[in-house]
């Protein structure tokens, strides 16, 4: 008879409009193999098609959100076969999920996994976390994004203090630099994400879409570029019945229902 083994990620749904991605390789402090990359661009897919889903989680386990790339599947590998391997794609679809994701971070987040963090777009850590941009100790450098968002998170110098040397960050230091948007005690990372992705998941999912899409957008453009993007969204906005039933709502003092239309 053949084992039966656990996903390596797992989609849960822990609270309504709230969908939760768990990264599932605990023996390997969740090692981001070709498989689990896939799978996280699948789930990410997915959840980003499903309308009843406004927020998204993503997480690990106590002892590592992710180790970075798995080590043992790239040692071998030539140029072409990285190139075949294709994860350049994967991890542009990871980031290119339109609804909010949220990294809840547990124990290590390292290499790939700090850039996966860095795909999410709120970080809460626990007080153990660690951070970290080790890659050059084992003579390659980042490949998911980790030379381009490290330095657009915390700028230059700090940057590259880490991404020279390849020392971990802990939770502390990558909070006071910005990498980090909230510190949770270790046992409540998880739970405190749900009940933010909660929060978030009650907005309306089109104005909340729009902030993501702007803050994104607008970083890489100039500021009059983006200061238009924003324009044309808000206006844009004025188009949703959300928009009305909000500022009907506060008007009338009564709690708004958003459908989301
Ligand atoms: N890859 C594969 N296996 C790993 C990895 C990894 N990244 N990290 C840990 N493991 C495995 C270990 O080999 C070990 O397996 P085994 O029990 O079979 O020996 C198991 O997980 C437990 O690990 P440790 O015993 O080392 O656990 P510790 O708690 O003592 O240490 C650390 C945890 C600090 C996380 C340590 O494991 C470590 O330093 N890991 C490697 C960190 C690292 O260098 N990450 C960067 C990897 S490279 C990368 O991410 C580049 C991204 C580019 C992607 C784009 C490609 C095109």
């Amino acid at each position: 008879m053949t084992a039966v083994t656990a996903p390596v990620v797992l989609a849960e749904r822990p609270a309504e409009g709230v969908g939760l991605i768990r990264i599932n390789r605990p023996d390997a402090r969740n090692a981001l193999n070709l498989e689990v990359r896939k799978l996280l661009a699948k789930h990410l897919t997915e959840m980003g098609e499903d309308p009843s889903i406004r927020c998204i989680v993503m997480t690990g386990n106590e002892k590592a959100f992710a180790a970075g790339a798995d080590i043992k599947e790239m040692v071998g590998a030539g140029t072409i076969e990285m190139l075949l391997r294709g994860t350049h794609k994967l991890w542009r679809t990871i980031g290119a999920c339109p609804k909010p994701v949220i990294a809840a971070v547990s124990g290590f987040a390292l290499g790939g996994g700090c850039e996966l963090a860095m795909t999410c777009d709120i970080i809460l850590a626990g007080e153990g976390a660690r951070f970290g941009q080790p890659e050059v100790k084992i003579g390659i450098i980042p490949g998911g994004g980790g030379t381009q968002r490290l330095p657009r998170a915390v700028g230059k110098y700090k940057a590259m203090r880490y991404l020279l040397t390849g020392d971990l960050i802990s939770a502390k230091e990558a909070f006071d630099m910005g990498l980090v948007s909230e510190i949770v005690p270790d046992a409540e990372v998880e739970k405190r994400a749900i009940t933010m992705a909660q929060q978030i998941a009650d907005l309306p999912p089109l104005a909340i879409e729009q902030v993501k899409e702007c803050v994104l957008r607008g970083m890489d453009a100039s500021l009059d570029t983006g200061l238009a993007l924003e324009t044309k969204a808000i206006q844009m906005l004025f188009a949703s019945q959300d928009q009305k039933e909000g500022m009907a709502a506060f008007i009338e003092k009564r709690k708004p229902k958003f459908t989301g239309r």
